[in-house]
């Protein structure tokens, strides 16, 4: 066992997955830390679990011992249940702290929590970091993807242990580096780790990462079931689909994971894995949060949106089998080329994908308005290259894209998307098309292609809708012939009125 220094390079409290596997990342990576656990058995078991790491992991029983344990100023990386406990374990935290020290929150937290915490604890003298952690559990212990917000001096301090430990992608590529052998530590590249704004912004990039995440599956989900319900592919049919389009323009982490499930099969029933899986979704927030923030700010992401709806939809499973009885659609069976089809999902994904992602970044730059944030949306293309969910190589396009035009108003509207979904549309349309004639539903494909036509379209129809809340609200119009801004009612004629029946 290597002898302990005095005192801790950091700490963690909270030793549940993430926690575990973010301590043994950074002890690691040669840093001590010391450990603390509400469940003292959790923390004894970890500890003894991984007496030789290069670091060193140092158990604390007690959260006052903890806190001496640390060198100043103090470090603290909270990795507990976001929300209420990590609001209690601050709380314990803040009498044990001296000035200018520095409490990391790297859970979940809503952003709204995290810049009231910022502020609460700036109050107190106490410094505050809200930095995303995505990747998982194999993400905390062999390179996440870090988004860290807050104070910029405080980040200082973490920013060596926050590189050391993040992903890393090549400079050049974007692409991801991998160590000698399958977890060890990398050597160079850019870490996929960046200071990203003041107070909430880390947390807030990191929710938008998890809408895109909560997209990007769905439209998946998707792909394979056109494949099924309208082609008739196998599962395994469909992995071996999902394992060529790797190679391509969709190369990424969860193309890839889809093709490993769809080719697994039951270890008890031997069917295709997937088969034996109830198809009802779980969700723990992140998605829905996206999306209520979206309505409250006013930004079109209906793609996110869908993906939220279509796992309520999945949810309510009973209700779904007792409609399907009653409800009918349509018989038609495909007759055209298979593997046009197959290529037209291809496309439809893909601009789908581009679609969500336009989205995303819309959202992001619309926070950093009402927030009064700096964000860098290349950078943050980048640091999601690397050891997050949304792993992908197209990341690199939209990190060369606000390279190119750092205040791109729409990622649509970059040449090199624009020119891809010209490209591509009539496959995405006929993907479309065939799924309505067909019955089968495809919330994201057909939401990310009405914004696309949408955004596109310089006449809406909602001089109509304007027009209704006029007459029924006398809500006031504004007209194509005068300057934005000046608003209009009409009298309208009471005699030809329809009446409101009361
Ligand atoms: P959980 O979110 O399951 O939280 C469990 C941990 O919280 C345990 O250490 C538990 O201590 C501690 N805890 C709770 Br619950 N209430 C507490 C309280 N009042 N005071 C002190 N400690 C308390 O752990 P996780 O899945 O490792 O996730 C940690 C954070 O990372 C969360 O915010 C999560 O959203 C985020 N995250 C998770 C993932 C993932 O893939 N799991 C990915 C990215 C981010 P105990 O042992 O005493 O019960």
């Amino acid at each position: 066992m290597p002898k302990l220094k005095p005192k801790s390079d950091i700490g963690l409290i909270g030793l549940a997955v993430m926690g575990q596997n973010l301590a043994l990342n950074i002890a690691d990576h040669g840093f001590q830390i010391s450990v603390y656990n509400r469940t003292t058995e959790t923390m004894d078991s970890f500890v003894a679990e991984n007496p030789n790491t290069p670091g060193g992991v140092l158990g604390c029983k007690q959260i006052k011992n903890f806190v001496q344990s640390l060198k100043r100023p103090r470090k603290i990386i909270i990795l507990v249940k976001a929300g209420g406990p990590t609001d209690a374990v601050i709380d314990t935290l803040i009498p044990l702290l001296d000035k200018n020290d520095i409490i990391i929150d790297g859970g979940n937290a809503k952003w709204t929590d995290t810049i009231r915490r910022e502020k609460d604890l700036k109050a107190k003298k106490l410094r505050f970091v809200g930095s995303g952690v995505s990747g998982g559990e194999e993400g905390a212990r062999f390179g996440p993807a870090l988004m860290p917000g807050g104070d910029p001096a405080a980040y200082k301090h973490l920013q060596p242990i926050w590189d050391a430990i993040a992903a890393k992608v090549d400079a050049k590529t974007g692409r991801p580096l991998e160590g000698a052998e399958p977890g060890a530590p990398v050597k160079g590249g850019v870490p996929c780790a960046a200071y990203i704004g003041p107070n909430g912004a880390g947390h807030y990039v990191k929710m938008i990462h998890n809408g895109i995440e909560y997209g990007d599956m769905q439209m998946i989900c998707e792909a394979y079931d056109l494949m099924q319900n309208v082609l008739g592919l196998t599962a395994p049919e469909i992995g071996k689909v999902f394992a060529r389009w790797n190679k391509g323009q969709l190369d990424s982490f969860l193309i890839e994971i889809t093709a490993d499930i769809l080719q697994q099969s039951d270890p008890i029933t031997g069917k295709p894995f997937v088969e034996v899986v109830l198809d009802t979704a779980g969700q723990k927030g992140t998605g829905k949060w996206t999306s209520v923030n979206a309505l409250d700010m006013g930004v079109p992401a209906p793609t996110v949106a869908e993906a939220v709806f279509a796992r309520f939809l999945s949810a309510v499973k009973t209700e779904r089998v007792a409609a399907g009885k009653i409800l009918k659609g349509p018989s038609k069976r495909f007759s055209g080329n298979k593997t046009a089809f197959i290529r037209a999902i291809h496309d439809a994904l893909y601009c789908s994908k581009i679609c969500s992602y336009a989205q995303g970044f819309q959202l992001m730059r619309e926070a950093q308005n009402e927030y009064n944030w700096e964000l860098n949306f290349g950078q943050i293309a980048q640091i999601w290259r690397g050891g997050c969910i949304i792993r992908a190589v197209f990341l690199q396009k939209i990190t060369d894209a606000f390279k190119r035009k750092p205040k791109l108003a729409n990622l649509l509207l970059d040449p090199y998307f624009n020119k891809t979904i010209q490209k591509a549309q009539s496959n995405w349309r006929k993907v479309v098309s065939t799924a309505t004639e067909q019955g089968v539903a495809i919330p994201t494909f057909s939401s990310a292609l009405s914004y696309y036509d949408g955004y596109r379209t310089a006449r809406l129809p909602q001089n109509l809708l304007q027009a209704q809340r006029d007459y029924f609200g006398a809500h006031t119009y504004e007209r194509v012939d005068k300057p934005r801004g000046k608003f209009f009612h009409i009298d309208w004629p009471e005699k030809d009125r329809p009446q409101l029946k009361v």
